[in-house]
């Protein structure tokens, strides 16, 4: 043993000399070229001499470029994710119809981005935490617009659209519920919505972001349209500290929005006045509002044309239809998958009840056992071989065995909760073991199928001994039930 290290590093040792007396000899020979070439440069005439100087810095220095462009670090790119293709969208959206799928809405989504397409209006969605003061920015860009604004968070409840005209151009803005308010989830989903229609987002904010603010701006930025962070209620910061807040926000995201702005939508304060008779009275007032920097960007987002603008907004729509069919479409495989456990879990029932199965050992029917993992992998069109479904059908007829007692005792207490099954003999207990059986099977495999794309035995065998173990009076009731099913469908 210590024989072979020991020559292994001397072969090693032998390599590494041979490899520098190798370089060593390059390095030489390279020299003595450089040298034998500088001395025939020299008796050279001069001309020629610059002349063959001037290639070789040539040489160097294109090299040198060449180096740099392939090797200099690069900017960091924002990730934009890819968007389906419309007919992609709509085919997706038409198996789910014929499957009667609820898909009203994505079809109304569909038909809300052909209507503005056509339309060729710019649309701005002002987008951003509550209270940022999203309501009040519109009062200041769209005269005569009045969305409600308040101290109180939640003031905005649905999208509003609001035309503004600026400069020559107009523009429609949309005023969106805030984000990150308690318990204002379904708000949130409806504001977020409507920044993807958009053609530009307004990020709004009062102050440095936080972690969550980061983490939506980031995620609106993946849809690559045109964002804005808007830093809003300047009017609060002192002049040093607004220095320091904006060039803390611009180095932080010169790379993940297209510009950021500093402005005061003003919004209305409340004051105390003391009246001429002495008397004091509080009355409501506008603050100065200061949005001009916002002004010039939409100015040019509106020279632009929101033709220009369409593709990028088009992309976001589709993305976040495509991704709800995606939901749909999981929602309904989930469903199909338990009616299929049910199926092979009433047939393990009445299958027991009518003893066609062993009545004192719980082995479970490879039959139906088989039956039950091939639908499901056809459900979730994940491919299982045969031999895997065998050696997985044997690992569960030892968990089944060894968890027997366990299952027994379940079904024991199910059939004592409801008074009418233990009337009907000692089949029964044993029935509705079997359903306990397939029902936990069913759901295992559907579970390993759905997160992991495949048949992984040693997650679908824990899932089951955890499944078995379940004694949940729902479930019991819904297994008991087909128990009581199958003996009343008995001839
Ligand atoms: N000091 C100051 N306060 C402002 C400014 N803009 C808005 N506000 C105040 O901030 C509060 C919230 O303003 P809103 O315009 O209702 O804010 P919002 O983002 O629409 O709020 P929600 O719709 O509830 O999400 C109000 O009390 C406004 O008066 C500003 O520039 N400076
Ligand atoms: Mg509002």
């Amino acid at each position: 043993m210590a024989n072979s290290s020991r020559s292994l590093r001397l072969i090693l040792f032998a390599a590494l000399a041979l490899v520098l007396a190798a370089a060593l000899w390059a390095t030489i020979a390279a020299l003595r070229g450089g040298i034998a070439l500088w001395r025939e440069l020299r008796e050279l005439p001069a001309l020629l001499q610059y002349a063959t100087a001037g290639l070789l810095a040539a040489v160097v220095l294109g090299f040198a470029w060449l180096a740099w462009r392939l090797l200099r670090p690069r900017p960091r790119k924002p990730s934009i994710a890819k968007a389906p293709e419309r007919a992609e969208v709509q085919a997706r959206l038409d198996v789910l119809a014929q499957q009667r799928a609820d898909t009203a809405e994505l079809q109304a989504e569909l038909a809300e981005l052909d209507r503005r397409a056509r339309s060729e209006q710019l649309y701005i969605a002002v987008f951003g935490e509550i209270s940022a003061g999203k309501s009040s920015l519109i009062r200041a860009l769209a005269d005569g617009a009045a969305p409600a604004a308040d101290v109180l968070g939640g003031t905005t409840r649905a999208v509003a659209h609001y035309s503004a005209h600026i400069g020559a151009a107009q523009l429609t803005l949309a005023d969106v519920p805030g984000t990150h308010e308690v318990a204002g989830i379904a708000r949130e989903a409806i504001a977020r919505d409507e920044a993807l229609r958009a053609h530009v987002v307004l990020y709004v904010g009062a102050g440095d972001l936080t972690r969550d603010q980061d983490a939506e701006l980031r995620w609106l930025r993946g849809f690559g349209k045109p964002l804005v962070l808007v830093l809003n209620k300047a009017d609060q910061l002192h002049a040093a500290e607004r220095l320091t807040l904006t060039a803390a926000l611009r180095q932080k995201y010169r790379d993940v929005t297209d510009a950021q702005l500093v402005v005061s939508a003003g919004g209305t304060e409340t004051v105390e006045r003391r009246r001429t008779d002495g008397r004091s009275e509080t009355i409501e007032r506008e603050r100065r509002a200061d949005v001009s920097a916002l002004t010039e960007a939409l100015r040019r987002y509106a020279a632009g044309g929101a033709v220009a603008l369409e593709p990028a907004r088009t992309a976001a729509v589709l993305s976040r239809v495509d991704a709800r069919a995606g939901e749909l479409e999981a929602g309904m495989r989930e469903r199909e998958a338990e009616a299929v456990v049910a199926k092979y879990t009433k047939r393990a029932v009445v299958g027991a009840l009518a003893a066609v199965m062993p009545g004192s050992d719980l082995v479970i029917q490879a039959v139906l056992a088989t039956g039950l993992i091939r639908e499901l992998s056809k459900l979730y069109a994940v491919p299982v071989r045969d031999i895997d479904v065998e050696a997985f059908i044997a690992q569960v007829k030892l968990t089944v065995r060894t968890s027997a007692s366990l299952v027994l005792a379940i079904a024991g207490n199910a059939a004592k909760a409801f008074p009418g099954l233990g009337t009907l003999g000692g089949g029964v207990l044993h029935a509705i073991a079997y359903g306990l059986i397939f029902d936990s099977l069913g759901r295992a495999i559907a579970t390993t199928l759905r997160e992991r794309h495949a048949l992984d035995r040693d997650a679908a065998a824990s899932a089951l001994s955890r499944l078995l173990a379940d004694a949940s009076a729902e479930r019991l009731r819904r297994i008991a039930q087909y128990a009581l099913g199958g003996e009343n469908e008995k001839p």
